[in-house]
């Protein structure tokens, strides 16, 4: 019996997500249908340009999903289901901060990290961890009764998490224990039937409604699961067409003329769902609880830490001035911030050290016997070498909040008379038993390894 790799075990898993949550939200399959259409049209219309940022099998099967958990524990349970799919946690998202109203949750993503792993399937999944002990939002009584309720569920069989722990040390699984995890696995992440306890789900949610979600029932959920489309822009016209009533907004960068950097994002609130609920006297009625919604996103080139300060600056700007003139679209304010202050070319962003680039030999480079330059831009000035853009492989904190707030009913309340419970990177790599990786480490890594292969190839030392 052949084994199953990580990666097709990390394939299928997708795949199946995809169809589980097809069948359970349709609005999601009229997203992927569209989402494939304008990928489809960029590649006709583009040849190979449209494929820059990633192969179109890739991007075609591309997907990203959100599930949120309750404790440390859990946490740490859902850490060892991702490995088994080889998907490790990169960055660390505080959403408490990351914009105006509340959403009391700390994150990371899982996903693959090596270059030829994201390659073949990049899924990665956003997943939040409810700040329990933040008492800007629990008091002592809600928090007592909220973790003794959590302490109280599973989200993980035990079967699951042997055959996760198993994949992940041996890198692979038998083909029948594969497809157990895969069956246990995407089974934990569908929306159970189980009657909701009304009264409890409602206290919660006088908090916010995140909090519900996550502590109000017995099991997770995915709540989205997001396809990679081409032209977000174009996407989002064809979706309106079509009536399904989007977010007003694209989150991140604006539309504009220079190379996609980071991640652009929209979404749209799904329709409530029939679910039982448990009343006080025990009897059960029929209720509806709108939890879930669809997603979609463009990435673009990843930044470095500089690209990410000046990202972060604009971003400020563009605030102000909506501040200052609010009968202005945002979009085209941003669009004029962007104009002025972005670079507006690949070069550009690779010669001031905004962007990550991997670089490759050029196939007609010059052979008349010269010497190449040192510096990696001179080389690529001189047809030495081609660069390549690394793809933003993360999420951005407050499009996710964002993504969170306008999804939900209700803003929820927060406490800030009182002080905030610290989590950080250190805290969740603790909770979790394994280091929660830097982004930029990561990307930096993949550049540098391409640098240093070019030096080798062309015989140069120091660049
Ligand atoms: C996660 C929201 C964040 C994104 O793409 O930024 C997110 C959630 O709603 O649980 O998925
Ligand atoms: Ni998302």
């Amino acid at each position: 019996m052949s084994a199953i790799s990580q990666w097709q075990l990390r394939a299928a898993f997708a795949e199946r997500l995809s169809r589980m949550y097809g069948q359970e939200v349709p609005a999601y399959t009229t997203l992927v249908d569209v989402s494939r259409e304008v990928n489809e049209d960029v590649l006709r219309a583009q040849g190979a340009d449209a494929e820059r940022l990633g192969s179109i099998g890739r991007v075609t099967a591309e997907r990203h999903g959100a599930i949120r958990v309750g404790t440390p524990r859990e946490m740490h349970q859902v850490a060892r289901v991702f490995a088994a799919f080889g998907m490790h946690p990169v960055g660390f998202y505080d959403l408490r901060e990351a914009a105006a109203s509340a959403v009391p949750v700390v994150s990371t993503a899982f996903r693959p990290v090596d270059g030829a792993e994201l390659a073949r399937n990049p899924f990665r999944v956003f997943t939040s961890m409810l700040t329990v002990a933040d008492p800007r939002f629990f008091d002592a009584g809600l928090r007592s009764r909220l973790e003794t309720f959590l302490a109280g569920r599973e989200l993980f069989p035990p079967e699951l998490l042997a055959l996760a722990d198993r994949a992940a040390a041996d890198g692979e699984l038998p083909e029948e224990q594969a497809e157990r995890l895969l069956h246990l696995a995407v089974r934990a992440f569908e929306l159970s039937p189980e009657p909701v306890d009304k009264a409890w789900y409602e206290t919660l949610e006088r908090i916010s409604a995140v909090a519900a979600d996550i502590g109000g029932v017995r099991s997770t959920h995915i709540n989205h699961l997001t396809p990679r489309v081409l032209d977000i822009d174009e996407l989002y016209r064809r979706m309106t067409r079509r009536g399904i009533e989007m977010i007003d907004t694209i989150q991140g960068p604006p539309a504009w003329k220079g190379p996609d950097v980071l991640l652009r994002q929209t979404s749209f609130r799904a329709l409530a769902e029939p679910r039982a609920m448990r009343t006080p006297d025990g009897g059960v009625v029929s209720g509806a609880l709108r939890v879930r919604f669809g997603e979609v996103e463009a990435r673009g080139i990843a930044l470095t830490r500089r690209g990410r300060a000046l990202y972060d600056g604009l971003l400020g700007r563009v605030d102000e001035q909506a501040a200052q003139n609010p009968s202005e679209a945002r979009g085209d304010i941003a669009r004029a911030v962007w104009e002025r202050h972005m670079p507006g070319s690949e070069q550009e962003l690779a010669a001031e050290g905004l962007a990550y680039f991997t670089y490759r030999l050029s196939p007609d480079r010059p052979r008349d016997g010269g010497r190449p330059p040192a510096d990696i831009v001179e080389l690529v000035r001189q047809n030495w070498v081609v660069a390549e853009p690394l793809v933003y492989e993360d999420f951005l904190p407050r499009s996710a909040a964002g993504i969170f707030q306008s999804n939900l009913s209700g803003e929820g309340t927060r406490d800030n008379e009182q002080q905030g419970t610290a989590y950080d990177t250190a805290w969740l790599s603790g909770a979790i038993d394994r280091e929660v990786l830097d982004p930029f480490a990561l990307y930096e890594r993949q550049q540098n390894t391409s640098v240093a292969g070019i030096a080798r190839a062309l015989g140069l030392t120091g660049t």
